[in-house]
């Protein structure tokens, strides 16, 4: 063999006091802006996202212009805390998000806020009050131990989690009825919400088999450069083995083109014979096999001390169904079972 690099198939906030309790005037006929979201664990240990947020929602049929209406934060004891001035237009069936105070953790950013403010609410129990321009209380939740509530209020959050609305068009002014806890889900008026932060991104699963990507011959694949011209790419060839190395460190087989083994090489003609590289497969053929092989072709320095383990870019050879020349395997069928090997194959002529 050649010393130089083999071409191989890889298979491979100051509180001041507490305000009187707020009467709570919100629409339950569905004909006003309601507060639909509530998140105070912004930043904190163990949040989701950067910062606080409230999200509104108009369950109307026309926008709501609610530049000049209040958020007003207070304390679960009702002590007031920021009150932050809105500007912005909730639009019709839409939301209108509103960033708060950010905390020392950098989990995620919101998805672009629609308005932001200082308010920074407990992560765990806490009431915001929406006030209109008139200063007529449109809307208020209180959640844990709040005392300023709608009739009860709704559970208590933790930092990763927020009070929302079950359904953002129902509100029976009874906040223990109307909002649970779940992880936070901001939207803003152009309907943006974040991709779920949690959501792992699952594996490649490097043992689902391999698409047969186009089929070339060996010599294709070696080429007649110093380096096969289908690097990375997948393909499925064909031929005989010649030679198995499934100890040594090599981890795989030679695999040849049939009938050409006796063929004198001259310098430019490409190789016919290609090593298909099998990582920790241990399904190995036997010499004299025909294969039709689908890898990912390239370039292997060190076969003698490449790892055994497998890496996640490398697709895994997919044997296919045997099928041999008629020249070399006369007896074998398409009937044989794909995964089998011509394993009654007659050894194929080496070169
Ligand atoms: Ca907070
Ligand atoms: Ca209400």
């Amino acid at each position: 063999m050649s010393p130089h690099p083999h071409r191989v198939l890889v298979v491979a906030t100051t509180l001041t006091l507490a305000a009187a309790a707020t009467p709570a005037l919100a629409a339950v006929d569905g004909s006003n802006v309601v507060i639909s979201e509530v998140y105070g664990g912004g930043g904190n240990s163990r949040s989701v996202f950067t910062s606080d947020f409230v999200e509104l929602y108009n369950p109307t049929s026309a926008p709501v212009d609610v530049t000049g209406w209040q958020i007003r934060q207070q304390s679960a004891a009702g002590n007031t805390g920021t009150t932050h001035t809105l500007t912005g237009v909730v639009p019709a069936g839409g939301h209108l998000l509103i960033q708060g105070a950010a905390g020392t953790n950098s989990p995620a950013p919101l998805p672009t806020p629609d308005d932001a403010g200082t308010f920074n609410f407990s992560g765990t129990q806490a009431s915001a009050v929406l006030v209109d321009a008139a200063g007529v209380t449109v809307d208020l939740l209180g959640w844990g131990s709040a005392v300023n509530v709608e009739t009860a209020p709704a559970p208590a959050t933790t930092n990763a989690t927020s009070v929302q609305r079950l359904d953002p068009a129902v509100d029976t002014d009874d906040n223990s009825a109307d909002f649970h806890v779940a992880a936070p889900t901001p939207t803003n008026s152009g309907g943006q919400a974040p991709v779920d932060p949690e959501e792992p991104v699952d594996p490649v699963d490097p043992e689902v088999p391999v698409e047969p990507g186009a089929t070339v011959s060996i010599a294709e694949i070696q080429g007649t450069g110093t380096a096969t011209p289908l690097a990375g790419q997948t393909v499925t060839t064909e031929g005989v083995v010649t030679g198995v190395y499934e100890e040594g460190g090599r981890n795989g087989f030679y695999l040849q083109t049939p009938g050409t083994g006796g063929q004198a090489q001259t310098a430019g003609d490409a190789s016919h014979g290609i090593f298909v590289y099998l990582g920790n497969r241990s399904d190995y053929p036997r010499i004299g096999d025909s294969l039709i092989v689908t890898g990912q072709a390239g370039e292997h320095y060190d076969m003698t001390h490449r790892s055994p383990r497998r890496s996640p870019s490398r697709t895994p050879p997919s044997p296919r169904s045997p099928r041999s020349s008629s020249s070399t395997c006369p007896r074998v069928t398409r009937s044989v079972r794909p995964t089998n090997r011509c394993s009654s194959c007659p050894p194929a002529p080496t070169r």
